[in-house]
């Protein structure tokens, strides 16, 4: 039986790859760099999780010689801190909201007494900013956040983490993914995945999913999750 929803973040709770975006780019003026990173080139730039190994990926493709500098990753997590105070005051300020579905979803799983955890490559800071913001309250029994383990998404960490806090079964939890990066973490921790794509995973590749579904809205209650997950 399906015991507990273990969520992504980013692209699946809401859409929030445009203010990381956006975020990254203030902090780049910032730093007196004239680097900028538009739709398109954010779109390739996003297969790499994390913002610091994003940040890194970036260098190495069109400022290799910013990698060579002494204090290169003292650089990169300054930009990253810069960042990420950015990407707050913008969740602050209402930037982003939650996909359709997303509260009605955890409203059915509180009344079920179904458990619910967060497993993201983003810092917990991020996530509470958008708790508060969004859902003024914190359904998640645990939040299992990039930085807490060895190795982000696609490694399987995050939720090998989240399975270990909750003391549950692979089989008696299902993920609810965006990205490919996502959707082989959950996979490589043996959790059956649903993805919902996001504006910036439209193209992945998601085989292996349980399912895939443009949104939560308005088909996706918990009772066919449940069904879905029993094989039914
Ligand atoms: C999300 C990410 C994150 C965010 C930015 O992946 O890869 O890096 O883009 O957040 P997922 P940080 O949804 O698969 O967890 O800058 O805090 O890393
Ligand atoms: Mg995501």
């Amino acid at each position: 039986t399906l015991r507990a929803l273990i969520f992504d973040v980013d692209g699946t709770l809401a859409e929030t790859e445009e203010a990381h975006r956006s975020a990254f780019n203030a902090a780049f003026v910032q730093a007196g760099l004239d680097w900028f990173w538009s739709v398109s080139l954010y779109t390739e730039l996003l297969r790499v999780t994390g913002g610091k190994e994003r940040i890194r990926e970036y260098a190495r493709r069109c400022v290799p010689e910013w990698l060579q500098l002494p204090d290169v990753d003292a650089r990169i997590r300054a930009l990253h801190a810069r960042k990420t105070a950015l990407y707050a005051a913008a969740v602050r300020a209402g930037a982003v909201q939650l996909r359709p579905g997303v509260r009605r979803l955890i409203d059915e799983c509180h009344a079920r007494r179904v458990r619910m955890a967060i497993a993201t490559t983003t810092s917990e800071a991020n996530v509470r900013e958008l708790l508060d913001g969004c859902l003024g309250a914190d359904p998640f029994d645990c939040i299992v956040a990039g930085d807490a383990v060895a190795a982000k998404k696609p490694a399987p960490d995050v939720y090998v983490a989240v399975l270990k806090r909750l003391d549950l079964s692979a089989s008696a939890c299902l993920a609810i993914e965006d990205s490919a990066a996502g959707l082989a973490a959950a996979r490589g921790a043996g959790i059956a995945t649903l993805v919902t794509p996001s504006a910036y995973t439209r193209d992945h590749d998601f085989n292996g999913a349980l399912a895939v579904v443009p949104s939560l809205e308005p088909d996706i209650h918990f009772d066919v999750l449940a069904r879905w997950h029993a094989g039914g």
